[in-house]
């Protein structure tokens, strides 16, 4: 094939690939999604230590009306909490990062005392409020504790935001586990 013939047929893959990449933007997402916690640790001597503590993926996708459900993937670093958080509160500095005023206030929120290893009052937050059931997830301060930290254990959000929503999220014990919700 001649080079300008080859130019043409890349620049055919890429229209194509470019009306594909729209069609699945417009589709709605997947009715359930599977947000999983994973781990790994690496150090390097005299210098620091790498926690790898995070979510699996850095975006996740689901249809509104949809579930998410939350997994403990790892089991060895305690409980996760899926909370959301207006996209300006989650954390980006070294000093946010443990010290954040949104976190502070949805982790007093779960009744959570931060002195002991104790298991929070309320396992969920709706809006900033604790409760017992899970949430409808659509906004900032909805949040969920996935159980009392063993692997496998699970909690499932109704996902009731509209599409073309995006929700981020942060777990409030590790709070370098950050990653977002695309609702379609
Ligand atoms: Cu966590």
């Amino acid at each position: 094939m001649s080079r300008m013939k080859l130019t043409v047929v890349g620049l055919a893959v890429c229209l194509l690939l470019g009306v594909a990449g729209v069609a699945t933007a417009t589709a709605a997402g997947p009715a359930r999604t599977t947000i999983k916690s994973t781990t790994s640790f690496k150090f390097k001597p005299n210098r620091y230590v790498q926690d790898g503590l995070r979510w699996a993926k850095d975006s996740y996708a689901v249809s509104s009306g949809g579930t998410v459900h939350v997994v403990n993937g790892d089991g060895s670093e305690g409980p996760h909490t899926l909370t959301v958080l207006a996209k300006k509160d989650v954390p980006k500095t070294v000093r946010t990062l443990f010290n954040c005023r949104a976190c502070n206030q949805l982790t007093r929120a779960h009744g959570a005392d931060p002195e002991t290893e104790g298991p929070p009052r309320f396992n969920f937050l709706e809006n900033g409020v604790g409760q017992d059931r899970s949430p409808d997830l659509d906004r900032p301060g909805d949040s969920g504790v996935t159980g009392q930290g063993r692997k496998g254990e699970s909690i499932d959000f109704h996902v009731t935001a509209r599409a073309g929503t995006t929700l981020y999220f942060i777990c409030l014990i590790h709070p370098w586990m950050q990653s977002k919700i695309e609702v379609q």
